[in-house]
């Protein structure tokens, strides 16, 4: 099994001192800290998902696979993505947070933490964030982008309240608003009037980059 397989694998067996030490392995093999995430971390948390989703694992055990991920995140993968990072700024600023009614932060974290790697002043509000903290805040510190994450179905239409009280406030193209999580798409994006989407936090830096009128 490759590398990336047996980092998924300790996440699926629920053994953080596995993970911990596969992912270590794995980025002191030189290999790509945002292919370690995507294609081991956060494949193994789908994974932990769908089976949540058909029954076969309780909740626990979807908080207990979290909690292993978060940590391989924030205490191996994260530092390699800021070492490796463009040493660029001031491309713009970010304000981002996972809406309201929505505690999934993992993906949210990434995504922040690429966009701060790629050059980006990023203000992250945390998760569960209301409508107006985003508005407030993007106001507050003159913001060109509202990143805003949702991982439930019950609460992507927060996204569209999003843009709809920069309509109200007249602040819709002045501060741009990029969607993403798992269950959103570029579709969605289009019919709440969002100005950008991406799939993973490599595509949101692309998007944001393009939103900002950066050259990728
Ligand atoms: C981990 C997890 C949890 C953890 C979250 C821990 C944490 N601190 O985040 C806990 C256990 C707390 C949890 C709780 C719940 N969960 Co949950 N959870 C997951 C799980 C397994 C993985 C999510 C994750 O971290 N993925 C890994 C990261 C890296 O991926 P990501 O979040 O998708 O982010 C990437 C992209 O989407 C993108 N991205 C993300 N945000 C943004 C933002 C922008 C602007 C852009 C451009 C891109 C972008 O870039 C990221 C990096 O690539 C998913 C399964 C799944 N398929 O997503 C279910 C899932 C999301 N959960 C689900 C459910 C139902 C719940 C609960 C309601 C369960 C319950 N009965 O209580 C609660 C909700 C609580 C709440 N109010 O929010 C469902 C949602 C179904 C739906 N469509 O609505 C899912 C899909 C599981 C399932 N198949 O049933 N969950």
């Amino acid at each position: 099994m490759s590398s990336l397989g047996r980092i998924a694998e300790a996440i699926l067996e629920f053994d953080e001192e596995k993970l911990l030490k596969e992912v270590k392995e794995a980025l002191d093999s030189g290999l790509d800290p945002v292919k370690v995430l995507e294609e081991g971390v956060a494949a193994g948390l789908r994974k932990v998902g769908e089976l949540f989703e058909k029954g076969e694992l309780f909740l626990m055990h979807v908080v207990v696979a979290a909690e292993a991920a978060k940590k391989a995140i924030e205490e191996l993968i994260e530092p390699k993505i800021m070492e490796k990072g463009e040493k660029r700024k001031g491309l713009g600023k970010v304000v981002i947070g996972t809406v309201a009614g929505d505690i999934h932060d993992i993906g949210k974290n990434i995504v922040a933490a690429m966009l701060t790697a790629a050059g980006f002043e990023v203000y992250d509000l945390g998760k569960d964030v209301p409508v107006e903290k985003f508005i407030e805040k993007a106001r507050e510190v003159q913001a060109d982008i509202i990143a805003a994450s949702a991982l439930l179905s019950t609460s992507m239409p927060v996204q569209r309240e999003i843009v709809k009280a920069l309509e109200e406030a007249s602040l819709k193209g002045r501060i741009k608003v990029m969607v993403g999580g798992a269950p959103v798409t570029e579709e969605w994006a289009r019919e709440i009037g969002a100005d950008g989407y991406g799939a993973d936090a490599v595509e949101a830096v692309e998007v944001a980059k393009k939103l900002v009128g950066v050259e990728c």
